[in-house]
């Protein structure tokens, strides 16, 4: 399908057709590089965006989830209660933390009314810090602003810190409001920041371990991560701390101590993986374990950052052995999904790595789009220096590290490599790097940046994929057009879907939305005929 762009943004007024256009890039194989597509800016006011705010970025999803400390919401109920454990991010007790120590399934929150508005809500804060160290003793506190909070001006940072001094627990305060920034993305950079500054680094007990790794961006849905572990202890990794899926505040102030950063979501962490390149020389390597091949070829580039020969083997008997596990169930799903397309509408990073997984079944990926990614997590980071910001990216504040006079290693002696091999590494394009998404596409296939129902309906008249990927805000709109949706997010409440069984459980989920003869029976109330219209 030869897609005309203009055509598809004609009804709108022709600001907002000058806006939208450079959001929406055509894969072309015969151009050079990548056109530039613009990303991270402000949403047209008035266009039904599907992007969330600032604080849910913060809170909902990346410090959330960090199981052994509590996370207060200072605002108005409604926030807390719609970021309450939505986001399916599984955790369970282990060595470090027992199951008293878990807080993550709970809400916190001030409950601001009207009256706090008025005089202030330092007061209420305050009191209940005291009241869940009484009650909970937690191992640290984290206090995430709303947007009122910014608005009448309480001061996190000073309640805060005189909270520390009462109880002698870190209180880490994140201003992310929800106006801050366009969307999600200024959430994850503020937690980054917080991570990075207060709870990184802060740890003294040893991490044991020959080959020491973090994971980071992955959040645990449906118990992804627990499979990528799976696989990584089995051949021979420790997995120092996870970001933050299943994660602790115990584990997290060791992670300065690994000896390779695993980077999964880019949008949502590269900045915490930047920040311990340049703080304590640990390198970082882009991993995708979403798709059969994908996972294959991460385990193989994390072995070959070691190049340890027995490493190596291990490697290469999990694969055969996983392999020869999922094979003959995923050949069934596969005869059902072959040839069929898709669409992929996600916040920062899966509608990339789920390409891979989809190829694997025979599916192709028409049209893929993000809610609030960057330009490089399109383009590739090579276009980093050339972005500019804007009052909105000003906005959020960057933390500048140095290396540790103390902690900091030259990263080949973290690979415990010479320095010629790292530098090649790098230079390959293995080691701190991600060429984003535009890469993967199908040759005539859409990227569409912050993309809205209007849009997506009539893309979908376009193309006529067989499926849908997207969210909560897309699916019913485009289950009303009789299109089969899968809920990218919260997988429908199926997963895991990393890795070898996660392929399989996917490929079961995907087979079943294309068979269900449900689809094929409605017909929309714009192509019934008048007499049947009631
Ligand atoms: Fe990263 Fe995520 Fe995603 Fe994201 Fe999200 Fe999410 Fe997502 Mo929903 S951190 S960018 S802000 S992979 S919550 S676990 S599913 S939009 S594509
Ligand atoms: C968020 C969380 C979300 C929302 C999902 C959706 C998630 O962005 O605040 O819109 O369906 O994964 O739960 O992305």
């Amino acid at each position: 399908t030869d897609v005309n762009v203009d055509e598809i943004l004609a009804p709108f007024p022709d600001k907002v057709k000058k806006n939208r256009k450079k959001h929406i890039v055509k894969k072309d194989e015969s151009a050079s590089s990548c056109p530039q597509i613009e990303a991270n800016t402000r949403t047209v006011p008035g266009i039904i965006t599907q992007r969330g705010c600032c604080y849910a970025g913060c809170k909902g999803v990346v410090v959330g989830p960090i199981k052994d400390m509590v996370t207060i919401t200072h605002g108005p109920i409604g926030c807390a209660y719609y970021s309450w454990g939505t986001r399916r991010n599984k955790a369970r007790a282990d060595d470090r933390t027992p199951p008293e120590q878990i807080y993550s399934a709970m809400c916190f929150s001030t409950d601001m009314q009207e009256s706090d508005i008025v005089f202030g809500g330092e007061k209420k804060l305050a009191k209940m810090i005291d009241e869940i160290v009484e009650i909970f003793h937690p191992r640290a506190i984290n206090v995430c602003a709303t947007c009122p909070i910014g608005l009448i001006g309480d001061d996190l940072g000073a309640v805060s810190k005189a909270a520390e001094e009462r109880h002698g627990i870190p209180v880490i305060h994140y201003n992310c409001e929800g106006y801050k920034g366009v969307s999600q993305s200024a959430g994850h950079h503020i937690a980054n920041n917080q991570i990075m500054d207060r709870i990184i680094g802060k740890g003294t007990e040893k991490v044991d371990g020959k080959y020491v790794l973090n994971f980071l961006g992955e959040y645990n849905i449906g118990g992804d991560a627990w499979e990528i572990e799976r696989l990584l202890e089995e051949i021979g990794y420790t997995v120092g701390s996870t970001l933050t899926g299943d994660s602790a505040y115990a584990n997290i102030k060791n992670m300065h101590q690994a000896h390779l950063n695993l980077v999964q979501c880019h949008r949502s962490i590269n900045y915490i993986a930047e920040m311990m390149e340049t703080k304590y020389g640990i390198p970082w390597l882009k991993v995708n374990f979403i798709g059969i091949d994908a996972t294959i070829n991460t385990l193989r580039e994390i072995a070959q950052c070691f190049g340890d020969d027995d490493l190596t083997a291990r490697t290469e008997l999990v694969i055969e052995r996983e392999l020869a596990a999922v094979t003959p169930e995923l050949e069934r799903y596969r005869k059902i999904c072959t040839g069929k397309t898709a669409f992929v509408f996600v916040g920062g990073s899966r509608s990339h790595h789920y390409q891979y997984l989809l190829r694997n079944l025979g599916m192709e990926v028409l049209v893929a789009g993000y809610e609030f990614a960057h330009r490089d997590d399109y383009e590739g980071r090579e276009v980093i220096p050339t972005i500019k910001g804007d009052a909105d990216s000003k906005n959020i504040p960057e933390l500048h590290v140095e290396p540790d006079p103390e902690m900091y290693e030259p990263p080949h002696l973290h690979l415990n490599m010479p320095k010629e091999r790292y530098d090649e590494l790098v230079a390959s394009g293995i080691l701190n790097e991600y060429r984003g998404m535009y890469p993967d596409m199908v040759n005539g296939g859409i990227m569409i940046d912050d993309a809205n129902h209007f849009e997506t309906e009539e893309l979908v008249e376009v193309f006529k994929p067989d499926l849908i990927f997207t969210g909560i805000k897309d699916k019913y709109v485009t289950h009303k057009m009789g299109l089969p949706s899968k809920q990218m997010h919260s997988y429908d409440y199926s997963g895991p879907y990393t890795c070898f069984k996660g392929a399989v459980t996917f490929a079961k989920d995907v087979a079943h939305s294309l068979s269900t003869p449900a689809w094929k029976m409605i017909t929309p109330p714009w192509e019934q005929k008048e007499t049947e219209q009631r």
